[in-house]
């Protein structure tokens, strides 16, 4: 059998494949290495293998991204995307050290790279939906927040250098997909949604015939593609997050480009919701589902305050910018942070229920009524933080909006 040749152009690779790329291309194990490959991919978009060295008890993790997009051909994405996911991995490790899985390979034939493995972890949208509780994640996810986030921004950066990041970090591709699934589709009878048929006279209500709900979220729409504010993640949902009780990685930035901040921090705060609602719907009364649902409800609390307390310390450590040293220019700028987090939070609540990509704690509730119920509290949560946006300035703010929709259903 002859070993294909992968320095010269690229092809997508099978199993088979990666395990020769691997001995041929990468200087990882060790010579008696006993290898077995094994695609484990469950995104939307790329190839994710396995590769173990039985052996000696060693592994590693190729990514490869192809020319389409898994969920759908019709998404014809640039495989640069691997370029703009592993350089931003190896940023993002140092501004938030520990926080991401380390990149030991990237190639830019084949577009795939390699990282560590972190089978001990677990994706954290899995764990949610299995009812397990991490009291560290709040502190965790704010601190990679507010680092990736502000010290990118103009605010700590060189502006020049900043702008060279820009150029760097362009990825039209992947925003593309963001602007349709996330600001337009969701928000008119659009044939590539994906609409629970319970549900579909309330969406029809409530969200396509709301033309005071889309004027606001054309104003997210904008700034999300106008708004160079720092360098973003762009699909930090729990999906994107490796989890166990004293570590979270954050995965899968390939999305990442300059866009504003609040983009992160809300969809972080969406898919919390998530798992929550699911929790709230799905669970009998009793102490599972206090802690469970305290666990989520204090958690959503603590990302919006913590985030808002390491932001101050992190910018009164950092800002280099002379005019952001204008008394009240901070509270301005992390203001308008707040009130983009909120919006976004209610368009990835909105997108995730009715759009193209869904999310499992909804569409996993096996009871036909409690998914309406989970979907209906999910769209009027996001409808009324997008439209009251301007206000939510706290974590318990979020917390009373939950309360009081799901008295409502
Ligand atoms: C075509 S990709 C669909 C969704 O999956 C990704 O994870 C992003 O969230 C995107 O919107
Ligand atoms: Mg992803």
């Amino acid at each position: 059998m002859t070993v294909k040749d992968f320095r010269t152009a690229y092809f997508t690779m099978s199993e088979e494949d990666v395990t020769d790329y691997v001995k041929t291309e990468l200087n990882y194990f060790k010579e008696d290495a006993e290898l077995s490959c094994k695609e484990i991919g469950d995104g939307n978009l790329n190839y994710v293998f396995l590769v173990k060295d039985e052996r000696n008890n060693e592994s590693v993790i190729i990514k490869q991204a192809g020319p389409v997009a898994r969920i759908s051909d019709e998404f014809k994405v640039s495989p640069d995307r691997n370029r703009i996911e592993s350089e931003i991995l190896k940023l993002q490790g140092k501004l938030a050290e520990g926080f991401v899985p380390e990149v030991y390979h990237y190639d830019p034939v084949m577009n795939c790279m390699a990282m560590e493995d972190l089978s001990d972890h677990t994706i954290m949208r899995e764990a949610l939906i299995n009812k397990e509780t991490f009291p560290l994640f709040s502190d965790h996810i704010t601190t990679f927040l507010v680092n990736t986030l502000l010290l990118t921004s103009d605010v700590v950066m060189n502006h020049k250098e900043k702008k060279e990041l820009v150029k760097d970090f362009i990825n039209p591709d992947l925003c593309e997909i963001s602007e349709d699934l996330v600001f337009t589709e969701p928000f008119y009878n659009c044939t590539r949604n994906d609409v629970f048929p319970e549900i579909k006279s309330f969406v029809e209500r409530e969200i396509w015939n709301d033309e005071e709900l889309k004027l606001e979220a054309s104003k997210l729409k904008f700034d999300f593609m106008t708004n160079a504010q720092s360098l973003i993640h762009g699909d930090l949902h729990t999906g994107s997050v490796f989890i166990k009780p004293d570590s979270t990685k954050v995965i899968d930035p390939e999305f990442a480009f300059y866009g504003p901040a609040g983009y992160d921090v809300g969809n972080v705060i969406a898919n919390l919701i998530f798992a929550y609602i699911n929790g709230v719907v799905t669970m009998e009364e009793g102490d599972s589902k206090e802690h469970f649902t305290g666990f989520l409800e204090k958690t959503i609390i603590e990302v919006v305050d913590l985030f808002k307390e390491k932001f101050n310390t992190v910018w009164d450590k950092c800002a280099k910018d002379h005019m952001a040293e204008s008394p009240g220019f901070k509270e301005y700028y992390l203001n308008s942070i707040l009130e983009n987090t909120a919006g976004i939070t209610g368009c990835e609540l909105i997108r995730r229920t009715v759009g193209l990509a869904h999310v499992k704690d909804l569409t996993g509730i096996e009871n036909n009524e409690q998914r309406a119920r989970a979907e209906k509290v999910c769209l009027a949560i996001g409808k009324s933080l997008i439209l009251a946006r301007a206000n939510m300035k706290s974590g318990i703010q979020y917390a009373e909006t939950a309360h009081t929709i799901i008295e409502e259903f």
